[in-house]
């Protein structure tokens, strides 16, 4: 087997989005497309030198070639082992697990989350380094500056490595060690969650649903749930992963998860429901005819984290992103803690976790996780909530309306415009911060503009800072409208519009969000001229 030199030339679109690199597979297919990339990570990751890292995706379409192609290159970059999940399959959550059991020098995720896979779908590679979490921006920084001057990449000349059963293999001088995708993640979820109090919940006639959605967490949940857990055989919807998942958006959300939405929503239905994106980060939670905000549930898990065993002794702290809802800030202040407000993206928590400033964290983008791994995580928000509703025996909507009335409502919407033209996207964005001199202080219907920003985060660990995380319009009582541009998409831009008002009155709380809502929504659609710059008359997807 030899090592061979493969002259190339730069990509110019290689810099990494909100999480890795993320573009159409046809992109990924293109000659030396990934291999640039792939050596672009080896070259800037630190020494490899007879290191160990660990490699697995979502099963998407193209998952198992580029495997392949990341074996070769790394048995010719020097690598000394790479751990596999069997068939190419690891989690999000479960790859974090393994860099950290095994403290490896980091790993490569091969995924593009929610977004449709399939020859014509999205594919997407991410380095995480040895906490188990994504790369720093100065690490996605160095990849993105190493691939516009690379010339070369190294790749060994060998066959394919089998990889559907578990076992050890020679590729070149480095091992490659095919592991189970779902035994080190699984053992984790026993030692943080009461597992006989889960048992018994769910063989005691308590009903569960669980939607995988045709993608990662199919084996996952059919194992922890169904087999651990004792849930009824069949809880688990949609279990086999597909590399197109049969053709659905793998996006846990009232639009995309529909049958399961149904399910929950009549008469039937089962007293709980949840389900998990592509890669497995990602959760939705329903009780029966009723749906728990990302935003929410975040502060729900903070208020009851003393009923669960992993949790009991304590949290350190909370952190959210700007743009999810404040409803976590007001359990943080009830438990004396601290309450941090990052960028978007899961990689602004990993040095607030090493630094153990934060426990649990979380995103209004359907993402909830704690400092057991350094990724969100969506069967751990499952069983963190299974593990309350056995303590508190009470149903998802009476402990979700007693918080409201304990806490006050943070009303939550996220208006999403997508494949807007680039052009036209940022001009709605250079609109806004146009406004902001003539904005503070102004009244716009009942609201008066307390604040404006261009949103800033100096990370207080290692003092690098990231600006222009999106545009926040803060009202007086704490309303908000958030705009910013998502760092995930593969097609134009898409812009995100957050909103949210804070509501104490438990008489109100019934209320529709998208009513409660009006005022702000209108004069979010207004202030940023979105119907007039994008020709759009309503948002694509609404959450
Ligand atoms: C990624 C990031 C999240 C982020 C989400 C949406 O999640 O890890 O932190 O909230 O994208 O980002 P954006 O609003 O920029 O599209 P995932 O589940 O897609 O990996």
């Amino acid at each position: 087997m030899t090592i061979k030199q493969i002259p190339t030339q730069p990509f110019s679109d290689q810099r990494p989005g909100t999480s890795g690199l993320r573009k159409k597979v046809t992109r990924f297919q293109q000659p030396h497309y990934l291999e640039n990339f792939v050596q672009s990570i080896f070259d800037s990751v630190g020494d490899i030198q007879g290191k160990t890292i660990v490699v697995g995706g979502d099963g998407r379409y193209y998952n198992q070639q580029a495997i392949q192609i990341i074996i070769r290159m790394a048995a010719a970059n020097g690598i000394g082992r790479v751990m596999v999940g069997r068939a190419g399959l690891l989690s999000t959550p479960a790859a974090s697990t393994v860099i950290r059991k095994y403290r490896t020098h980091g790993g490569i995720i091969l995924s593009a989350s929610h977004n449709p896979g399939g020859p014509d779908g999205d594919f997407g590679i991410k380095y995480n380094t040895a906490n188990g979490g994504p790369a720093p921006e100065k690490i996605t920084e160095a990849i993105y500056q190493r691939s516009r001057e690379i010339e070369h990449y190294l790749i060994l000349d060998s066959i394919d490595t089998p990889l559907d059963q578990c076992g050890s293999y020679s590729v070149g001088n480095m091992t490659v060690e095919v592991i189970d995708p779902v035994a080190d993640y699984a053992e984790l979820m026993e030692e943080l969650f009461d597992f006989d109090a889960i048992h018994d919940l769910l063989t005691g006639g308590f009903a569960l649903r669980f939607d995988a959605m045709h993608a990662i967490t199919g084996p996952y949940a059919r194992e922890i749930l169904e087999n651990r857990l004792g849930a009824a055989a069949g809880t688990v919807m949609n279990g086999n992963p597909l590399p197109d998942f049969g053709g659905h958006h793998p996006d846990p959300n009232l639009a995309h998860a529909k049958a399961l939405v149904e399910q929950l929503f009549s008469e039937e239905g089962p007293d709980f429901g949840a389900a998990s994106d592509g890669d497995g980060d990602r959760n939705m939670i329903l009780g029966k005819n009723f749906y728990v905000t990302p935003s929410d549930s975040l502060a729900l898990l903070t208020a009851n984290a003393n009923l669960v065993p992993g949790y009991q002794k304590g949290i350190a702290g909370v952190a959210r992103s700007m743009p999810t809802s404040l409803a976590v800030d007001r359990v943080a202040e009830r438990l004396g803690i601290d309450c941090y407000e990052t960028p978007t993206g899961w990689k602004f928590f990993g040095n607030l976790m090493d630094a153990g400033k934060v426990t649990l964290c979380g995103e209004e983008s359907f993402g909830t996780g704690s400092s057991h791994i350094r990724e969100k995580d969506g069967l751990w928000a499952v069983l963190f909530w299974l593990n309350i509703l056995a303590a508190r025996k009470q149903s998802v909507a009476d402990i979700v309306q007693q918080h409201w009335a304990e806490y006050g409502r943070n009303f939550y919407t996220r208006h999403d415009y997508e494949e807007v033209d680039m052009e036209e996207a940022q001009g709605i964005m250079e609109h806004l911060e146009q406004q902001f001199p003539t904005l503070t202080g102004r009244r716009l219907g009942s609201y008066r503009v307390e604040q404006c920003d261009n949103f800033s985060y100096t990370d207080p660990v290692d003092g690098s800072t990231s600006s222009s995380q999106g545009i926040r319009i803060l009202f007086e009582g704490g309303s908000r409208i958030v705009y910013r541009l998502s760092g995930t998409g593969t097609v134009g831009a898409t812009l995100r519009v957050y909103i949210e008002s804070y509501d104490p009155d438990p008489r109100n709380h019934q209320q529709d969000p998208q009513q409660a809502l009006e005022p702000l929504i209108d004069i979010a659609v207004e202030l940023g001229q979105i119907d007039s710059r994008t020709g759009r008359t309503r948002p694509s997807v609404i959450t």
